[in-house]
């Protein structure tokens, strides 16, 4: 890990200023042209205002984000603090083009009946325009702490072809349920390090569950439709997030104190944080950069 992986606060409070500014300065006022400066009187009453929206909205999203989804076993519940700790990925440097996945007429056939297309964009690799990355793992253990087992199982459907979530974070001795909504049958192939492999195949409607015991990458595919895959990161720190698709995640729960966060992509491999949250229980929102690693995951 290079010194570029880290931010320091101060740095990363400097590049959310001026990305805030640059939004904020961009529209042009009435009577004002592209590319010409609005005088001084009129850019001000506008600017500032459109400043702290911007502001505003920065803050509302990893809130947002800890919204409940009923989907997700580790959901929180909602009486839960609020998020203590923040932040965001980013590539570093320009960010590859999002690929499209081949998947013959034969193969995409009955995946929906709509007559609608598959989504055949590469799920294992999602960055945004800005730079955003979507799907990084993010956890931080604790000394002494260990997640309990999910009382409810996680789902995951099949979709259309495609499998949701992409990537979920699961507490080891936890179950997991996979769905099929499909009209077309589908296998769950699991590839897994240190639980059991399997492959089911499941027709439409089917249902099938599994616990996974020991932390651990899951990844999983059909082979019916190969641009199907998603991974289960099973954990057993209870503090953890999967970054949405503007790269933001929040981590609720964390006592005062010094951690390290560390990061996993399953294209761009691993990153790592340090993370303070001061004696109030805030803390200074991180922005992790990470790029495409020449070899080795
Ligand atoms: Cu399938």
């Amino acid at each position: 890990m290079g010194p570029q992986d880290r931010n320091t606060g101060a740095s990363r409070r400097s590049s959310g200023l001026r990305a805030a500014l640059r939004e904020g300065a961009e529209p042009p006022g009435p009577g004002g042209s592209p590319g010409r400066p609005a005088p001084r009187g009129i850019l001000r009453p506008m600017t500032i205002p459109t400043l702290a929206l911007a502001a505003l909205s920065l803050l509302a999203l990893p809130a947002a984000r800890l919204g409940a989804d009923p989907t997700r076993a580790d959901a929180p519940a909602p009486h839960l603090p609020a998020p203590q700790l923040t932040g965001r990925v980013v590539y570093e440097g320009t960010p590859p083009l999002a690929k499209v996945l081949p998947g013959t007429s034969e193969q995409t056939k009955g995946c929906c009946p709509d007559g609608g297309p598959v989504d055949l964009k590469d799920p294992t690799l999602v960055i945004d325009a800005k730079g955003h990355i979507a799907n990084v793992v993010v956890t931080i253990e604790v000394e002494g702490v260990r997640a309990e087992p999910a009382k409810e199982p996680l789902v995951v459907d099949q979709k259309r072809c495609v499998f949701e979530p992409h990537v979920a974070v699961l507490h080891a001795g936890s179950k997991v349920r996979f769905l099929n909504s499909d009209t077309v049958t589908h296998n769950v192939r699991a590839s897994s390090l240190k639980n059991d492999s399997f492959n089911w195949v499941m027709t439409p409607g089917g249902k099938e569950e599994v616990v996974f015991q020991k932390p651990d990458r899951v990844t999983i595919g059909c082979d019916y439709h190969p641009w199907m895959s998603m991974i289960v990161f099973v954990t057993d720190t209870p503090y953890h997030a999967v970054t949405a698709q503007d790269g933001t995640f929040s981590i609720s729960g964390l006592k005062p104190g010094s951690y390290k966060a560390k990061l996993w992509h399953e294209k761009l491999g691993r990153a790592e944080a340090e993370v303070v949250v001061r004696p109030d229980g805030t803390s200074e929102p991180l922005l992790i950069k990470m790029a495409e690693k020449k070899k080795k995951t």
